[in-house]
């Protein structure tokens, strides 16, 4: 699943390990990574990401203190203003420009706060005992690996010996309570036989052979070959060449506005029908949505104040040298929104989709660009948003579901996860993942399941071809929503079922009751899927037309469950998973469910710690967290790559409204 490193880098690599660079190279990110271009315009919104220049003046800035002239940049991205000043803000007003930069020097770790209008260090702080995320330049860690003799030689023992049809892969090592490994960057090294490849580079695993690195000294720490099997023998590339008998083409099925688009875009600002919302990709968590208010009258009301990925979690079920420490943190150990791949329109998106592009730093402190990287379109698919035909007196009123979705893609290594934020006119917001991209492969001895054997040798995933098992992981997706349901002073309401017991002369012996309790601490807001309880956000200063509080609810349920022992240490690096929802009181310090540095994260920060202090949430400013997550059992049609897998959940309202928000729809269509 989910590699290790980006497109971005694996396009680095392959001008390092193949002659012919396969699709990943050429797409997007292969060009993203040459300098930008693009115009660098005003921000218009507190909450806009950095443009080129803004990236260049925080890289400028930096520099001019001699610690960090010559410094890795793992990160430079926008520091958002305190929330009360963004909800001061008014258009027009002076918008304070700050840029949070992570410099990465031989010396240390430092995080500086930099005054872009100033043009000035307003905070330097070394970050001991924590790392940054995975930087591009860390590639080299391949190099180093292709240099090793033992290495080398573990892989002529395979009858790999030409070295430029080779790529390698870091995969980030994990922690396991080691004291060895305090104080390093790790990854462990695994390669792939790229011979055949023209767009898979990751079908011909050279298994049982990996180099552990510590990316700090660029050092290769040891050599682990654990015996030998064969290099599989297929086609695993997924080109239109590659795939021999294609079928008969069809007509096209595509969606058309012949009058232009519904949506408004200003800068990152959007509006469609009775929607309001800013969006911006940040490079650590990819998408944010900001300020998403709903139009009802002649006021705009506000819901979700911010809602972002806030860690993945995808670890890998496989007790083999080179498998155990594949558990990754996508977004904090690599980077879900600098990982952002172009969309294609057509197919990622349709036709009529608008488009955004995205802006980021290299870890040289140079501005890239990805063009493309969110798309916005309204769709309709053909379903109703509500309908009623009426036998009685033979009338029928409906009316046809369209949606605006706000959708980008991550390519991060192997595996593509499309995110989307989708607003109907029900004033609902469903967030939806989609999981598409490369199963990861294992090699392994077996051929064909009725080899004496083959149980065992593929007991930690399915065989899909001769010498290959996509071995068995879960994908988890961590969302923090700072609902602000009519302004962030909100509750957290717990409806609980309760099966109630009839009286004797009923005709029914039992139905169910709603129980209503207001969570008073943080501890009384953890839920899990199978609880018969539903979540709500609601303001208890705020009632509809019929006295009822206003309130947000979140529909969600995890679909998997963590099946690792507490004390197994990725599980307690993510922690975060051992309730499917929380809630804690609004701290800007809190922003990833699994801490602020994930790379070699040792469990010690992150939602369940802070949760754990059961801090007041009645009243407050309360964020909900919620757990999305999947057991991917892999089988054959995961190859060579797996179709589209989705989950999804959604905020509803709940006598927010005096009605249905969609019945006041014109009925535009449908005259058929
Ligand atoms: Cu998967």
């Amino acid at each position: 699943m989910k590699r290790t490193i980006s497109a971005a880098l694996a396009a680095l690599v392959l001008t390092v390990g193949c002659q012919r660079s396969p699709g990943a190279a050429s797409t997007s990110n292969g060009s993203a990574l040459s300098p930008t271009n693009r115009s660098s315009a005003a921000p218009l919104h507190p909450l806009d990401p950095l443009s080129p220049d803004e990236i260049r003046v925080a890289v400028d800035v930096a520099k001019t203190d001699t610690r960090f002239a010559r410094a890795a940049f793992a990160s430079v991205a926008a520091q958002e203003p305190a929330k009360a000043d963004v909800l001061a803000w008014q258009p027009g007003q002076p918008i304070a420009r700050v840029a949070r930069v992570q410099a990465m020097t031989p010396d240390g770790f430092y995080e500086l706060a930099i005054d872009l209008q100033a043009r000035r260090i307003v905070a330097a702080v070394e970050r001991r005992g924590v790392e940054p995320s995975i930087m591009l330049s860390e590639i080299e860690a391949t190099k180093v690996v292709l240099s090793n003799e033992e290495f080398k030689a573990g892989l002529a023992k395979r009858g790999v010996t030409d070295l430029t049809k080779v790529f390698c892969a870091p995969f980030s090592a994990g922690f396991y309570g080691s004291p060895a490994q305090a104080g390093k960057r790790l990854v462990k090294v695994g390669c792939f036989d790229t011979r055949r490849s023209t767009t898979n580079v990751f079908g011909w695993p050279i298994e049982r052979l990996y180099a552990l690195v510590d990316l700090r000294r660029m050092e290769v720490l040891s050599v682990t070959d654990y015996g030998i099997v064969p290099i599989a023998d297929g086609d695993f590339n997924y080109d239109a060449a590659a795939i021999k008998t294609r079928r008969d083409s069809r007509k096209p099925t595509t969606l058309a506005q012949p009058l232009g688009t519904n949506v408004t875009i200003a800068g990152h600002e959007i509006s469609w029908g009775n929607w309001r919302f800013h969006v911006r990709i940040d490079p650590r968590v990819g998408t944010a949505i900001s300020l998403a208010r709903w139009r009802d009258g002649d006021t705009w009301r506000s819901i979700l104040y911010q809602g972002y990925l806030s860690e993945m979690f995808v670890p890998y079920m496989d007790a083999d040298y080179g498998w155990q420490s594949r558990t990754y943190f996508d977004t904090g150990e690599y980077g879900a929104g600098v990982l952002a791949s172009t969309l294609k329109p057509g197919i990622d998106c349709p036709e009529t989709a608008s488009f955004l592009a995205a802006d980021f730093a290299t870890d040289k402190g140079e501005p890239f660009t990805t063009p493309n990287a969110v798309c916005i379109f309204e769709r309709s698919g053909g379903d109703p948003i509500w309908r009623h035909f009426e036998a009685i007196n033979q009338t029928y009123e409906g009316r046809p579901n369209v949606e605006l979705v706000v959708r980008m893609a991550a390519a991060i290594g192997n595996y593509d996860y499309l995110f989307d934020w989708i607003f109907n006119d029900a004033a609902e917001i469903e967030v939806r993942v989609g999981a598409t991209g490369i199963d990861a492969l294992k090699g392994v001895a077996t051929k064909t399941m009725s080899e004496p054997g083959a149980a065992d040798d593929t007991r930690f995933g399915t065989l899909v071809a001769p010498n290959l098992v996509a071995v068995n992981h879960d994908h988890y997706f961590n969302y923090r929503l700072d609902l602000d349901v009519d302004g962030p002073s909100n509750s957290v309401n717990l409806d609980v079922y309760r099966p109630m017991r009839l009286p004797a002369d009923s005709a029914r012996r039992s139905v169910y009751v709603v129980e209503r309790h207001i969570a008073e601490t943080e501890t009384a807001g953890t839920l899990d899927a199978h609880d018969p309880v539903r979540l709500r956000v609601i303001n208890e200063q705020r009632t509809n037309g019929v006295g009822n509080p206003s309130s947000y609810e979140v529909l969600a349920y995890n679909h998997a469950k963590l099946m690792l022992d507490p004390d197994d240490w990725p599980a307690k690096r993510a922690a975060f998973l051992r309730h499917d929802m929380w809630v804690t009181p609004y701290d800007t310090g809190e922003r990833y469910a699994g801490g602020q540095y994930m790379l070699g994260s040792h469990g010690d920060d992150g939602l369940a710690i802070w949760a754990a202090h059961n801090r007041p949430i009645r009243n407050q400013d309360v964020v909900v967290w919620v757990n999305m997550g999947m057991h991917h059992l892999t089988r054959a049609e995961d190859l060579p790559v797996t179709p589209t897998m989705w989950q999804s959940f959604r905020l509803r309202p709940n006598n927010f409204l005096d009605r249905n928000p969609a019945i006041d729809l014109r009925q535009d269509v449908g005259t058929r």
